[in-house]
């Protein structure tokens, strides 16, 4: 960040003027770029020692830049966490999960709406399936960087688009996985709209055999009360053990404390490391995630497992939506947790980094990641939950994350397809 600190000030000068606006000058004068993708020349990807064949289907229209954009005569959605919905509530989102995720799963294999080209997107995303635009074989994981938070961001947003579309339901929202809040208290003082109940259970939504929304996970998730399990560190994802709630529950507070309040005190200890045009992707979480995405995101996703347990799948599980439905908000309200330097890196290459995405109508979509900085343009806002919980938690046992995560920059380049490949 340091060396691109002259243009901080004038960057975000220009953003807060012209949202959307096609910065084309600041890269050369940083000498510095940012990441472009481009869905030409995809190639397949690799991941968990395979080759991972998963590019999007041809794609003959326009691109069109997008911009979110607040309409400001609308109330802001609420995204709400799942394990406070109740009676009526309850009842009409189970059956929109149902309707929705019943459409997605049956729509043409060819279409990029559907839920298996969706998990197919990540997958290329996140197992360097894509070239960075301008290089021969760079390829490119929207993981373990500074990527990581926007690229989620939009990605839940389109998915969240395409479900409003299939159920002609304009304020259908995500609720979200409420995973880090293991207790139950009482609403606090003048509290109105929180949720303060344990949301470290499967939610019951997801796991109704026959709908839409239903998976197969891991056997872990058949035990019903047994809470998640956030110290599951990388070396045990391909077999994790089942701990106990009394192992988990002190151990969950330690670690959501050291990925949002001590190793997540700083821009890089929570959001990754940098990267830009001409960095080759790194295939080890510990020397380029933040402390969250490694312990928090990665140990549900291996928790839950089966498809959501490796990134080829993960986004075929319709949980992986409430998943980083969480994640969103976990970022939005990092910046309010007291201490530290809680501020998005403001780097050039960060903010114009680029990617494409497909909309409800199957349209691609560029997006900047200076433009997913402000959450409220999204038309969206989250349910306040019972974070003070690992805010104010006095570390006694020892988290994962503060042992396990190096957030030393140095890392090894790594291109694993040296020649290209069609299409798949
Ligand atoms: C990776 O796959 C190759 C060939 O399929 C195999 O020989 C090798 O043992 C595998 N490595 C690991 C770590 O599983
Ligand atoms: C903004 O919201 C209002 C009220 O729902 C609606 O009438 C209007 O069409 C919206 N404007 C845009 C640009 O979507
Ligand atoms: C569900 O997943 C488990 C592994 O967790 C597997 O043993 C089982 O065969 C799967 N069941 C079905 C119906 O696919
Ligand atoms: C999820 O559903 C399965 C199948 O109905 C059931 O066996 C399991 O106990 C459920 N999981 C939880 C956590 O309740
Ligand atoms: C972050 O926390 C560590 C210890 O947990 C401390 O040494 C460091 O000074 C803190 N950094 C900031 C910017 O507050
Ligand atoms: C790591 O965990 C130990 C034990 O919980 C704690 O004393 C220490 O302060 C933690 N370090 C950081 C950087 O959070
Ligand atoms: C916590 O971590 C420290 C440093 O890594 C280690 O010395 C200590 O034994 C650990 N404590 C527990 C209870 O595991
Ligand atoms: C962190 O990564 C750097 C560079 O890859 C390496 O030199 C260092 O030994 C690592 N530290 C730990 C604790 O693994
Ligand atoms: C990648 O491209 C560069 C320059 O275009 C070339 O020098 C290098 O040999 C290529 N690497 C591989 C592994 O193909
Ligand atoms: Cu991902």
């Amino acid at each position: 960040m340091a060396a691109s600190g002259r243009f901080d000030i004038s960057v975000h000068f220009i953003q807060l003027l012209v949202c959307c606006a096609w910065l084309v000058t600041n890269s050369q004068l940083a000498q510095s770029a940012p990441i472009k993708i481009t869905f030409d020349g995809c190639i397949p990807g690799f991941a968990n020692n395979k080759t991972q064949y998963c590019c999007p289907p041809p794609y003959k229209g326009e691109i069109v830049d997008f911009c979110p954009k607040r309409n400001m005569s609308k109330p802001l959605r609420v995204r709400k966490a799942l394990q406070c919905l109740s009676g009526h509530e309850l009842k009409v989102y189970t059956e929109k999960l149902d309707k929705a995720y019943t459409i997605l799963r049956n729509l043409p294999d060819d279409d990029p709406r559907s839920l298996n080209q969706q998990k197919r997107l990540h997958c290329s995303y996140g197992t360097g399936g894509f070239v960075q635009q301008g290089t021969d074989n760079i390829t490119i994981d929207i993981h373990f960087s500074w990527l990581f938070f926007p690229w989620h961001r939009y990605f839940i947003y389109f998915h969240e688009r395409i479900i409003q579309h299939v159920l002609d339901d304009p304020e259908f929202s995500l609720h979200f996985w409420n995973w880090d809040n293991g207790f139950t208290v009482h609403k606090p003082k003048g509290a109105r709209s929180g949720c303060y109940k344990r949301g470290d259970l499967l939610p019951p939504i997801y796991n109704i055999t026959g709908m839409g929304q239903y998976q197969n996970r891991s056997s872990r998730t058949k035990l019903p009360g047994l809470p998640v399990d956030l110290g599951i560190v990388p070396e045990e994802r391909d077999n994790p053990p089942t701990r106990p709630a009394e192992v988990v529950k002190p151990r969950n507070l330690a670690t959501m404390h050291a990925s949002m309040v001590t190793v997540g005190n700083t821009t890089r200890g929570f959001m990754g490391r940098i990267y830009r045009y001409g960095d080759y992707q790194v295939l080890d979480p510990l020397t380029g995630a933040g402390g969250l995405e490694v312990m928090g995101h990665a140990s549900i996703h291996w928790w839950v497992g089966n498809t959501m347990g490796v990134v080829e799948t993960s986004a075929g599980d319709p949980l992986f939506y409430a998943h980083h439905s969480n994640i969103d908000r976990l970022w939005n309200n990092w910046h309010k947790v007291p201490g530290g330097e809680r501020v998005d890196y403001s780097d050039p290459d960060f903010l114009e980094a680029e990617f494409l995405f497909y909309d409800e109508t199957a349209t691609i979509r560029r997006v900047k990641v200076k433009d997913a900085l402000d959450m409220e343009e999204f038309g969206y806002k989250f349910q306040k939950a019972n974070d003070i919980s690992w805010i104010d938690y006095v570390p006694t046992v020892n988290s994962t994350s503060n042992s396990t995560i190096n957030s030393t920059d140095s890392y090894k380049p790594q291109v694993h397809f040296p020649t290209r490949w069609n299409r798949d």
